[in-house]
């Protein structure tokens, strides 16, 4: 029999931003020294991948959990560092999971409202902890590459979106055919994982998030979004980097002007409110939301146990 002290221990704290799970890693992960993000991120790939898997897949987890390794800043003004990790691999940003970090990091006592920058591996984002709980952040500096891109989907046809940055890649299009509601949520995932495939092979290999819109149902919103990330899990929350990115697209188009605010409404009813200042080309996004804690716990990582490292499917 396997004696508990012989399994490495993670401790965690789980929340969620707008129903979409965020898994911070406090203690127990893997040591990626203390390099630029960017290369502690492939680190991370390269050597700890079964690390990853152990904490986000079944039977700890869940495709939807989007986990978030706390780790020391390179710069000193930073409050923290952070590696963003899910079902299938790693991200650049993740809005919900930077709103999560920081209720997280109030949680655990480790700061108080106010400003907080947040070192990722696509750059710095400055979160804003508000007297009410809210976090606001400043997301990096989002832009459209391409508008109007028409690609040929198998067994759809026409599909017409922008490729987007806001800290991930997006493809963004509003959906006629299919409406934007739960009871959808398999055909939607059906059909926005056949456009990526079509926009990948289009020219756009860097697109792993594809967010779909429709009219809003929530009272105030001004669009709802069904985003589909890289492992086929759907983002239960508006999705700050797909906000940023939609953000980016109105500001090219003359459609939301400086300053004014952009309810984004997710597939369940969650909302999150952005605005920009533009940056020459491109745009700051700002996004706003509300996480809460679901569980702190600490996970048992037994190299004897046939499913430790995560089931694979
Ligand atoms: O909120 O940026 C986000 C995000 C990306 C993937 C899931 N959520």
């Amino acid at each position: 029999m396997t004696k508990m002290s012989t399994c490495r221990r993670i401790s965690v704290v789980d929340s969620h931003t707008g129903g979409e799970p965020t898994r911070v890693v406090v203690t127990g992960g893997p040591d990626l020294g203390r390099g630029p993000l960017s290369e502690r991120r492939d680190l991370f790939r390269q050597h700890f991948d079964a690390m990853r898997a152990a904490i986000i897949e079944e039977p700890r987890g869940s495709d939807v959990m989007v986990g978030a390794l706390l780790v020391e800043p390179t710069d000193p003004t930073c409050t923290a560092g952070v590696i963003f990790f899910n079902n299938v691999g790693y991200l650049g940003m993740c809005g919900h999971g930077t709103i999560g970090l920081i209720t997280t990091l109030f949680h655990l006592g480790r700061i108080d409202a106010g400003v907080h920058l947040i070192e990722t591996p696509v750059g710095i984002v400055k979160a804003t902890l508000h007297e009410n709980g809210e976090v606001s952040i400043q997301n990096v500096p989002s832009y459209r590459i391409k508008k109007d891109l028409e690609i040929t989907v198998a067994n759809i046809g026409t599909v017409t979106g922008d490729v987007a940055w806001g800290g991930n890649w997006f493809f963004l299009s509003e959906c006629d055919s299919l409406a934007i509601r739960q009871d959808n949520i398999d055909a939607l995932t059906d059909y926005a994982w056949r456009v990526r495939q079509a926009v990948n092979a289009a020219g756009y290999p860097e697109v792993d998030h594809i967010e779909l819109f429709g009219p809003p149902t929530m009272p105030g919103a001004d669009s709802k979004n069904f985003v589909l990330c890289p492992g086929r899990a759907y983002d239960r929350s508006p999705c700050g980097t797909g906000t940023s990115a939609k953000l980016a697209c109105l500001a090219a188009d003359g459609k939301l002007a400086e300053g004014d605010e952009w309810l984004q409404e997710s597939i369940i009813g969650s909302i999150f409110k952005g605005s920009f200042k533009r940056d020459r080309d491109q745009i700051i996004p700002f996004v706003t939301g509300s996480a809460y804690i679901s569980a702190e716990t600490t996970l048992m990582l037994d190299k004897k146990d046939p499913f430790c490292w995560g089931i694979r499917v």
